[in-house]
């Protein structure tokens, strides 16, 4: 009956049901919630986690008397509930002092503040049990690029990274970081744009096996690029460290809506994709719900991204066992066992075989490959007739 269990792995950050509906033009609109009452709710509804950044549970400005009691009261209301934290992650974007930048800030005061409190944010993480480590680089970018610091903020931001893989290994952490890619907002530009961009980046990295990516539904899709072919990428990679769901339209200010509000065949793709090459780290909805609501909003909006994804997966079940939709792909998918041992591996006898095989171009060239019969029965089974 779609109803979640904390065997799904499903999260949420404090920062999303926390949300208070604030907007760049209006105020609150609904009271701040404490951590320890998410952790009751979140518990009550299925979820399996919650994660933080560390200025979502301690203020930036407590005392170390006052972060132990915080820490203290919310690993009490973890255990009372049975809610895990698998992920936590650093503010380095909220605080005027991150305004142009953390890791990438032209002033090398601000870098070694980001390392500082990034460090102690780790400290936290593992306190809590944490295994992965979120570098979502906000703040990392520019409005302006008079300043000429293109290459060295790239140089910057990399000798942070290796900088805290030494930290985690020395502190023996364990942490795997997983790096979140935004094409903008709050800055014009953000560096490592897409998956992809980060993809490249980690290559360059001192322990490269250390670092993975966190996607975002909404992030790649605000670059106008197809999520699912992101995540595929990232898959392919083996580098799929975690997962921030939720949905967005194209074109728009970051909207962080309901998982599966908006795009609901993107997110049948992506629940299929997660499904099926066996993603096993938790689904962290990083959404909030709307400025219009109240509390009961809130959690109207945490359960229907759990009830979404788990209609979906049940979707995909269905896609699977549908003998039309499947004769329909194995139709599609053309097998040719003569040219497949030619195309598997290079051998010079291989290769020349292929070039002097003659191919019917006008035969490809005119094969319907049956997409649009396969893609209305996908549409029919989504919206609930098959
Ligand atoms: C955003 C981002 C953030 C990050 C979070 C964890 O658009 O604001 O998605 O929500 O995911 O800071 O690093
Ligand atoms: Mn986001
Ligand atoms: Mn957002
Ligand atoms: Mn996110």
């Amino acid at each position: 009956d779609f109803t979640p269990t904390p065997a799904d792995k499903f999260t949420f950050g404090l920062w999303t049901v926390g949300n208070t509906g604030r907007d760049p033009f209006g105020e609150a609109t609904r009271p701040a919630l404490k951590a320890p009452y998410l952790v009751e709710r979140l518990a009550a509804l299925g979820a399996y986690g919650v994660n933080l950044h560390d200025n979502d549970l301690v203020p930036i400005d407590a005392t170390a008397a006052q972060r132990d009691a915080i820490v203290r009261e919310f690993q009490q209301a973890l255990s009372d509930h049975g809610l895990v934290v698998p992920m936590a992650t650093t503010n380095l974007f909220s605080d005027p002092a991150f305004k142009d930048g953390a890791f990438t800030s032209a002033d090398a005061r601000v870098r070694a503040y980001a390392l500082s409190k990034t460090m102690h944010a780790m400290d936290l993480g593992a306190e809590l049990g944490a295994d992965t480590y979120v570098l979502w680089g906000g703040r990392e970018g520019t409005e302006v690029d008079a300043g000429g610091k293109l290459l060295d903020a790239l140089g910057w931001f990399r000798d942070s990274l290796n900088y805290l893989a030494e930290y985690s290994e020395s502190q023996g952490y364990g942490y795997r970081f997983a790096l979140e890619p935004k094409p903008n907002e709050p800055r014009a530009d953000i560096f490592l744009p897409t998956v992809g961009s980060a993809l490249g980046f980690i290559a360059t990295l001192d322990r490269p096996d250390l670092f993975g990516l966190n996607p975002e539904f909404a992030h790649e899709t605000m670059a106008g690029l197809s999520f699912p072919h992101a995540v595929a990428q990232a898959i392919d990679a083996g580098k799929l460290f975690h997962i921030d769901l939720n949905d967005q339209k194209m074109g728009r200010f970051d909207q962080d809506l309901r998982f599966g509000a908006e795009n609901p065949k993107g997110a049948f793709f992506l629940v299929k994709l997660l499904e099926e090459s066996g993603y096993a780290g938790p689904k962290h909805f990083d959404a909030h719900a709307l400025r219009t609501e109240d509390e009961a909003g809130v959690w109207a909006f945490a359960r229907g991204c759990m009830r979404t994804y788990l209609i979906l997966r049940d979707k995909v079940q269905r896609f699977a066992q549908d003998p039309e939709i499947q004769a329909a792909i194995a139709a599609y998918r053309v097998h040719d066992t003569e040219l497949e041992a030619l195309t598997g591996t290079f051998t010079p006898a291989n290769a020349g075989a292929l070039k002097a095989h003659a191919f019917d171009r006008a035969a490809l060239g005119t094969r319907g490959p049956g997409l649009e019969a396969l893609d209305q029965l996908t549409m029919e089974l989504l919206l609930g007739v098959r």
